[in-house]
């Protein structure tokens, strides 16, 4: 492994790259402030007067303060794979180079994932909290938790997110559901997350059709319900590996994933996958729990059937992703839903087409329900510790913009990456050279020039910058054919806290409940009739489920205040 090597080669081109400068402003926004000395003021275009610390750069994004300033920000971060084998995070490219960028001094904290919960909860204790949290992935109601104990900065305070990370700020006016995810009941916001601005990071699983199986049996790609099923049946029955034996697989599909992809066709699941089986009931005007409605029942039979038939394996309980791959590669699957194609290699990949718009039901319903919301929260966490939280707010916001995304992602042009003829991004040969020498994976050899391995870094996934196998090739033109079909996502929403109780006990105990329902009746272990369903809603009514239904009218009306509009996704908005 070449990783000190190259760490030594960071640090000298970390030098050099420094005296290039970065002058490229990509923010009208003026940095402003209401702590440290204060030197100026600024009206900004709202004409709100605020206060700039005299060592913060106003002249342009980067650096972020003067030359000659002296600041150090003590960051946490949770370290996944790969990072937890380096022997200092410094051997990462960002590292250093940013830290020349921004005449900030970064001391790390260096957290394994694994310990990172018990980690930061003796911080609180002892006292000795960083300034910063990165990658840690905390979920909302950690948040809330930590933010009512007084640990984490409220960056609405002094309007400090918008004035300090104007770029972030900026997206969120245009996706209301970024702050939609991220306040809280009472209007504080903790953190920032990954915005997920790309067709191909919002479509969360894409069904991919094997074009040689099609052509062969004269059919094509699938648009109602019908038509999928019949696909399904003809490529497990009428031998299109044209090898002479029965041997093609049925659908083979991770059990979330089946969903993503056909409660659509029967009408459910109209608001996204992050709230389970809460979607909108567009005639009454109210949030649906839709997992007791005919058109679930509806479904439940007909993948229960497609069971009993053989079209879908009787191991698709037990989905791996190597399995799939295997199915695949031995030329017996010819159906499947995932994320991406990453399991294939290329010339497989492109065996495989897509559909052109989301599949229809008998009453001509369609929509997806595998669609991430654009807004999630917990990446990026400012503490009541840090004395310069418009420094820190600026360290993060400039990752939101083209220039920072491209830096964050891929370092620096021709050191780290080439830039492709049509515009595209790749890694440079020497920080593919393990990889390519089949001694590291390729995201090993990505985690040495940036952060973003595994996720939970506060970013965008705006192409070609962050360009995640989702965001690449077919995955990617799926993703494309479907968006317009699939309407805005709800984010997960926040909560106060005894709705979170309702969430985590009520809700909790109900999907259980559902969930045991759904396999024993697709098994075949338990009939699905009339008297079995009844007692099923019955049951479900009895667990609580108006508590949960109320609890979402209440976090849906915060997050229309905050903005949230109903609508569709257009491709145009991520281009
Ligand atoms: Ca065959």
């Amino acid at each position: 492994m070449n990783t000190r090597k190259l760490a030594i080669l960071w640090s000298v081109l970390a030098l050099l790259i420094a005296g290039c400068g970065n002058e490229n402003d990509l923010t009208e926004n003026t940095p402003n402030g209401s702590h440290g000395n204060i030197s100026e003021e600024i009206v900004s275009e709202s004409n709100v007067t605020y206060d700039v610390p005299d060592y913060l750069n106003t002249d342009s994004i980067l650096p972020i303060v003067k030359d000659g300033t002296d600041i150090t920000l003590k960051v946490m971060i949770s370290q996944g794979p790969y990072y937890s084998n380096m022997n200092s995070i410094r051997e990462v490219y960002f590292v250093d180079a940013y830290d020349s960028k921004t005449n900030v001094k970064i001391e790390w904290i260096e957290v394994p994932a694994e310990s990172f919960g018990d980690r930061f909860a003796l911080a609180t204790v002892s006292g000795d909290l960083p300034d910063i949290v990165i990658k840690a992935g905390f979920s909302n109601s950690a948040q809330q938790r930590y933010g009512n104990q007084g640990f984490f900065l409220d960056l609405m305070k002094n309007n400090l997110l918008e004035n300090h990370a104007p770029n972030y700020w900026k997206l969120a006016q245009k996706h209301p559901e970024i702050l939609a995810a991220s306040r809280m009941p009472s209007g504080e916001v903790y953190s920032l997350g990954m915005v997920r601005n790309s067709s191909g990071s919002l479509v969360a699983s894409k069904l991919f059709f094997n074009k040689d199986w099609l052509s062969k049996l004269n059919l094509t790609v699938p648009s109602t319900a019908d038509e999928f099923t019949n696909v399904l049946y003809e490529f497990r029955h009428s031998d299109p590996n044209g090898n002479g034996l029965n041997d093609e697989a049925g659908l083979y599909i991770k059990p979330d994933h089946l969903e993503m992809v056909t409660f659509g066709m029967f009408g459910m699941g109209n608001r996204g996958r992050n709230n389970g089986y809460i979607d909108w009931d567009g005639q009454n005007e109210k949030v649906r729990y839709f997992a007791i409605s005919d058109e679930y029942r509806q479904w439940v039979s007909w993948v229960a059937k497609l069971y009993k038939d053989g079209l879908l394996e009787r191991e698709y309980f037990d989905f791996t992703e190597s399995k799939l791959g295997s199915l695949v590669m031995n030329d017996v699957c010819g159906v499947f839903a995932y994320t991406n194609l990453s399991m294939l290699d290329e010339q497989k990949q492109n065996q495989f087409t897509y559909l052109n718009n989301t599949m229809s039901g008998k009453l001509g319903e369609n929509g997806w329900f595998g669609v991430n919301s654009i807004g999630s929260t917990g990446s990026y966490v400012i503490t009541s510790a840090c004395e310069y939280p418009e420094v820190a707010l600026r360290w993060a916001d400039y990752f939101y913009t083209d220039e920072g995304s491209q830096f964050f992602y891929y370092g620096t042009e021709d050191v780290t990456f080439v830039r492709n003829a049509d515009g595209t991004l790749r890694f440079s040969d020497m920080v593919l050279a393990d990889f390519n020498a089949g001694l590291n994976s390729y995201d090993g050899s990505a985690a040495y020039v940036s952060l973003y391995a595994y996720g939970n870094t506060p970013t965008m996934t705006k192409i070609p910058f962050n360009s995640a196998d989702d965001n690449r090739g077919i995955s990617l033109e799926a993703a494309n054919a479907l968006i317009a079909d699939c309407a805005i996502a709800w984010p997960s929403f926040t909560y106060t806290v005894s709705e979170q109780r309702v969430i985590d006990d009520t809700k909790r105990d109900i999907d259980s409940y559902v969930s045991s329902m759904r396999d024993s009746w697709i098994m075949g272990t338990t009939d699905l009739d009339d008297v079995s369903w009844q007692n099923y809603v019955n049951r479900v009514a009895s667990m609580g489920l108006l508590d949960v239904l109320e609890v979402y009218e209440a976090a849906l009306q915060r997050s229309r205040e905050n903005g949230f509009k109903d609508g569709y996704y257009s491709l145009d908005d991520f281009n």
